[in-house]
């Protein structure tokens, strides 16, 4: 070797040298060819940066890299997540306040980032826990609430009881927190929420035209759920009352023998506190009033679990089937969903499962209305009887005969013209939660006059700062109602008796609108700045429309139904308040995959996660990204193995000997050239795709042969320098420079290949006799199989073997011929 090949010396002069050039930092008004990516920002929890965040930043700078080289101007900025309960929870855990212990955190993933060599532009960085930034937060709360969309209601609310606060719907992952994964219980509370619900339409239409992965979109389009059906509404017999249940299949009303109210339903309360009775038959008020106590204390799992034993309670009250007359008791039921269609189900036994269920527990009568194409009509007994998704009519009387769509579509005008009931379009999707009863947040900006009566914050006060005069440990209460500070300020503005709100907004918020904080971000003289709220607009409009929306936004899957959709619909609401031009943040998305360790998941209470530093400080950051990026397909992942890292240790020394020693010849053999030719194509088209792997197995493949070569020529070494530029950056500067090249490589142009040379590659083909092994023959890759099979026949050592007539020819293309004789 030429010199000892030192990577951390390499990189960290690299390093120095990229920023002294500031050759990172976008000119965002000048340029001309806008190229806007990022990550998903990381929380700054202090656990550092782990293996995943690696996964996920090293090949997302590869590709804005070589997005770069190919002419683009690339702004690919870094931020932190840095409200929120990580942040919080790991302040809690160390005592340390969580203003402080975050700024250190900060500190120290700044410099594990800088240490990685990607091309951040950090006079843009932003940190949504500074008030320079939450100001916008808080300014987004108003707009809000100024356009109707953010409001306070008090109902059944998602409790994560170990982080002591309410969660919104899409923060509960199968009945747990997201966070902590302990069961989430329901509490009745007075919440702020952001109706995101308005969008639900606009958020299902948007997602056709995003570039995003189906999977994804699926995700999205489930949240949201979207259902066609009809509002009907029930008489409850001898009172005033009526009862409207939300149905996807009228079709099978003919069969409703009850209904069934979610424990949350208005009417569950009027009987249990008595605001109604039953004219005759026994009061049942504290039977529900018992029911409904029980219900608040299961947990969301608990009450959806399929299969699980049916229970509930009588009201005492029937509802009339106006198409039968049938007197449909009213039971009470936790299956039964507070939050969808309208808390209120019609129980149709013979044709839904978990109306069966409740039907067998409580003995209530099974109507068949459906028959299947074994046109079976004996009555429903058995779970397997239960037909629910096809079939024909009977016992309906003018749907008799009818499949059960038609007859789907005629009821449904016929109850609609009868006034019976109204079709309706129902939605999943809830209203966003937005308030937290946790410190460490951005203050939600409104204040309560003496009556209680709401207030939003005038813009003049914001940032509307978080106080520090509390202790930050949760409670179940809101942290900031010990603030005395926080009491004194409203005071003092608003007048005496008016009093703050004490809740804080979601991490979620602060996230919602990150990409527009990029781009007005500033550190001029080492001091972080967010656009001046007097400028009315959090990034100015025509950079705005200049950079919006992300170009390539790269990150976690498990973001679909979170991050993914808030930030879809505050982009869409900002737009409508005619702040933004675009309304869809992100244009293409990309997840990574996960990488795992000996196939399990890595995880500190598994004590398996692998710490990137040490890896970084023996082998170099070029080393350990690549072996990142070769361990697999970048959306699916890798398996991690300590001596793999080592393959590409290897090959990386290999590259620097090979290019510092061997780079003497004049001109290279064709073979050469159109290989290299060969090579720039598979690079460019997998990088294009992000395959890492498959296009660091390419320069793989390209080294073995110039090594077999026993050298290259300056002209094909500097090209091999820059498709190796978006890979490994640090070396690739390092042989750019040391073959002459002008300037960083980063800035040349990806080379270009000629498609005329890439056609010419050959490939070996090896020769069975009998199926035994009997020589190869290199041939052109194009070749047909009369040609491949004539240059085999006459092979010497094949045709030693040859003996008698040839019976059989199998030619398997581009690899193998075998001669049976
Ligand atoms: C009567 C009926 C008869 C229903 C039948 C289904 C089959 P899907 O099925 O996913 O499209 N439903 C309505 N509101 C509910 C709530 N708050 N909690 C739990 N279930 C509720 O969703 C629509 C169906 O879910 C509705 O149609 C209703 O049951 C039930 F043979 O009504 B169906």
């Amino acid at each position: 070797m030429k010199d000892s090949f030192n990577p951390i010396d390499i990189e960290t002069k690299w390093q120095k040298k990229w920023e002294e050039a500031q050759v990172f930092a976008v000119d965002l008004k000048k340029a001309k060819k806008p190229y806007y990516t990022h990550v998903m920002w990381p929380y700054p929890s202090g656990d550092k940066l782990h293996v995943g965040h690696w996964f996920n930043f090293g090949p997302a700078d590869s590709f804005a890299r070589f997005t770069r080289m190919r002419g683009h101007d690339v702004f690919s900025p870094m931020g932190f997540d840095a409200f929120g309960l990580p942040a919080e929870n790991y302040a809690i855990k160390t005592g340390v306040p969580p203003a402080e212990s975050t700024r250190k955190n900060v500190e120290t993933m700044i410099r594990q980032l800088k240490r990685m060599g990607c091309m951040y532009d950090w006079n843009h960085a932003a940190n949504s826990s500074e008030p320079e930034y939450y100001q916008w937060t808080q300014w987004l709360f108003l707009q809000m609430f100024k356009h109707g969309l953010a409001y306070k209601k008090e109902g059944s609310v998602n409790f994560c009881p170990k982080d002591q606060t309410v969660l919104a719907n899409e923060q509960v992952h199968d009945g747990k927190c997201e966070r902590c994964g302990t069961e989430v219980i329901q509490k009745e509370l007075s919440q702020w929420y952001w109706k995101i619900t308005q969008y639900a339409d606009r958020l299902l239409e948007g997602l056709k035209d995003l570039d995003w992965p189906e999977k994804t979109k699926i995700m999205q389009e489930n949240w949201i759920g979207k259902k066609h059906g009809i509002n009907i509404t029930y008489t409850v017999e001898g009172t005033q009352e009526t009862i409207t249940c939300f149905t996807t299949r009228p079709d099978t009303n003919f069969g409703a023998t009850f209904l069934v109210l979610a424990p949350e339903h208005p009417f569950v309360r009027k009987v249990f506190e008595r605001m109604i009775v039953p004219a005759k038959g026994e009061n049942r008020a504290d039977h529900v009033r018992w029911y409904y106590e029980q219900s608040l204390k299961k947990t969301e799992l608990e009450r959806q679990a399929e299969g699980s034993k049916k229970t509930g309670e009588f009201t005492g009250f029937y509802a009339i089937n106006q198409l039968t007359g049938y007197r449909m008791p009213v039971w009470v039921s936790d299956f039964v969903l507070g939050g969808f269609g309208t808390g209120a189900v019609v129980g149709v036994p013979g044709h839904d499962v978990r109306d069966f269920e409740f039907a067998k527990e409580f003995k209530i009568p099974v109507i068949r209305v459906v028959v299947a194409k074994d046109g079976d009509t004996s009555p429903i007994e058995r779970i397997e009887q239960v037909q629910e998704e096809e079939g024909t009519m009977i016992n309906s009387q003018f749907l008799d005969g009818l499949d059960i769509h038609e007859a789907t579509k005629r009821i449904m005008s016929y109850m609609e013209d009868k006034g019976m009931g109204q079709i309706v379009t129902n939605f999943r999707l809830r209203d966003w939660l937005i308030s937290r009863q946790r410190y460490w947040g951005a203050p939600i900006p409104v204040v309560y006059d003496p009556e209680g009566k709401i207030h939003p914050i005038p813009e003049k006060h914001l940032p509307w700062l978080l106080p520090t005069d509390v202790a930050f440990k949760p409670t179940g209460k809101s942290p900031l109602t010990e603030s005395k500070e926080l009491q004194e300020r409203v005071e003092k503005i608003f007048g005496k008796g008016w009093t703050p709100e004490y809740d804080t907004m979601d991490t979620f918020v602060c996230s919602s609108y990150y990409s527009y904080m990029y781009l007005s971000a500033s550190h001029e003289g080492g001091v972080y700045h967010q656009r001046p709220l007097k400028d009315g607009t959090p990034v100015d409009p025509t950079l705005e429309r200049k950079w919006m929306p992300v170009s390539m936004y790269i990150g976690g899957a498990e973001h679909a139904t979170m991050h993914l959709i808030y930030a879809r619909f505050v982009t869409m609401a900002l737009m409508d308040f005619g702040f933004v031009s675009h309304g869809e943040p992100f244009q293409r998305l990309v997840h990574q995959g996960t990488i795992t360790n000996k196939g399990a998941k890595m995880s500190k209470s598994k004590g398996n996660v692998v710490s990137p530093d040490s890896f970084v400080e023996k082998h170099g950051s070029d080393v350990f990204r690549m072996y990142l990026m070769f361990m697999g397909p970048f959306t699916d992942g890798g398996d991690w193995s300590d001596t793999g890292i080592k393959g590409i240790d290897r090959f990386v020394k290999r590259i620097y000997t090979f290019f510092t020693e061997k780079v003497n010849k004049k001109v290279d053999h064709d073979s050469v050239i159109a290989a290299l030719h060969r090579t720039v194509k598979k690079v460019t088209e997998d990088i294009e795709q992000l395959r890492f792997n498959t296009a660091i197995s390419a320069l793989m493949e390209f080294l073995n042969l110039v090594e077999a070569q026993g050298g290259v020529s300056p002209a094909t070494a500097q090209a091999f320098s820059l498709l190796l530029a978006p890979l490994a950056p640090h070396l690739a500067e390092e042989l750019w420079e040391s073959l002459g090249g002008k300037g960083f490589a980063i800035e040349q142009k990806w080379p270009a290949f000629d498609p005329a040379l890439t056609r010419s590659s050959t490939v070996v083909i090896a020769i069975q006799v009998n199926g035994k092994l009997r020589g190869d023959i290199e041939v052109e890759a194009e070749s047909g199989k009369d040609e491949v099979l004539a240059k085999a026949k006459a092979h010497p050592n094949v045709q030693k073997f040859l003996t008698g007539t040839v019976k059989k020819e199998i030619y398997v293309a581009g690899k193998l011929v075998n001669l049976v004789v």
